[in-house]
Parts: C-alpha cells; structure tokens; sequence
C-alpha cells in the first residue's frame, strides 16, 4: 500500500512535480551543532576539477559507503523533525542511509538518478554564501533552492538531478559553500 499521510503543504507538491520543499524545518542553530558535529565523516566527493564528471553512487551493501551519522541519528531533534514535517511515522536508522556532502567553490553535480532508495529527504545545513552563483540543487534542469534548515522530498531514483556549479569561492563557517545531509529510505512511497 502506497504510503498516503503527507500533510497537506507536501502533498501538493507532490501531485504537481514529485518534489517538495518543506521550508524552517530546523533553525539555523541546529542545522550548523549538526554540520560541526557530522565534520570528521568522509563525505560523498562531487567532483573532479580537470577530470570527466561521474558521480559515484553507492548501494545500502557497499563498503564504500560513508559512515553513519550516529550522532544526527540519535539526537531526537533530527527524526523527530523529520517526521512532523514529513507526516512519515516511525522514521528510523534502519532501512535508511544518511550521509553528509560538503561542497567546496568549483564543486558541481552532474545529473544522474540515485540507485537506490523509494523516498529521499535532503536536509540543507548550510546554504551557499552567495545562492545566486551557484550551488543549488537542480531537478530535471530547474533549480531548486533551498535555505538553512529546508527540507527537500522527492523522489532521487526518479528524477534526474544535480547541484548547479559553484562559481562563487566563498566559503561559509563551515568552511565549505555548501553542506546537505541526505536522509534515504526505503518504504512504500
Ligand atoms: O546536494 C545536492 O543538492 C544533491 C545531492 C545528491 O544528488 C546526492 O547526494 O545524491
Ligand atoms: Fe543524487
């Protein structure tokens, strides 16, 4: 049975585009305690200055996965919010992946499908310093921008996307441009 208990603001635009951005999910000041707390882990590397662009997907078995976020994992404020803002009950660490990516200036995402995964949400923790100059998430070509603490569902093994590139060499507090989590799952959706 397809999953029907998205709140109403999700639901149309889900109807419309597959995607919704659910905006404020979490403060800015949340977003960046995460964005400290996920540093260490190795992030899911984007691009390749000089080298022909792939993206570097991974399967829930692989090894090469990056490490979970434990940490975001176990603090209730994450699948907490998640959930409320989702309407999606019970969200837990298993059957989901989460990992961190942490984009520098020249940084880019070639368009591509995730592999895996019936539903994704994709946390911002730290827009890009200048949003007019790239860094975006971009969804069958149209961008979509997202601020500190929006939430982003859809569907990544259904629609093509990518991260416009960053033309901007500013860097935020974090000392990268941009940094999302991305929150897979798997369920009926
Ligand atoms: O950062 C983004 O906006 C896109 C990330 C993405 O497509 C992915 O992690 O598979
Ligand atoms: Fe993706």
């Amino acid at each position: 049975m397809q999953f029907d208990g998205f709140p109403d603001h999700v639901r149309v635009d889900w109807a419309r585009s597959r995607y919704s951005v659910i905006r404020d999910v979490f403060t800015r000041a949340t977003c960046a305690g995460w964005e400290l707390e996920t540093r260490h882990l190795p992030t899911r590397q984007t691009c390749f200055p000089g080298h022909p662009q792939r993206w570097a997907e991974t399967s829930y078995s692989g090894s090469d996965w990056a490490p979970p976020c434990d940490g975001l994992i176990a603090d209730p404020r994450f699948l907490g919010g998640l959930g409320r803002a989702t309407g999606i009950p019970g969200l837990s660490a298993e059957g989901s992946m989460t990992w961190i990516n942490r984009y520098q200036p020249g940084d880019e995402v070639p368009e591509h499908v995730d592999a895996d995964g019936d539903l994704q949400l994709l946390i911002c923790l730290q827009a890009p310093p200048e949003p007019q100059r790239g860094g975006q998430t971009m969804i069958q070509g149209r961008e979509v921008p997202l601020a500190t603490g929006d939430v982003l569902l859809w569907k990544a093994t259904l629609l093509p996307h990518g991260m416009s590139r960053i033309e901007s060499p500013r860097l935020g507090e974090s000392g990268a441009s941009r940094v999302v989590c991305v929150f897979r799952l798997r369920g009926a959706f």
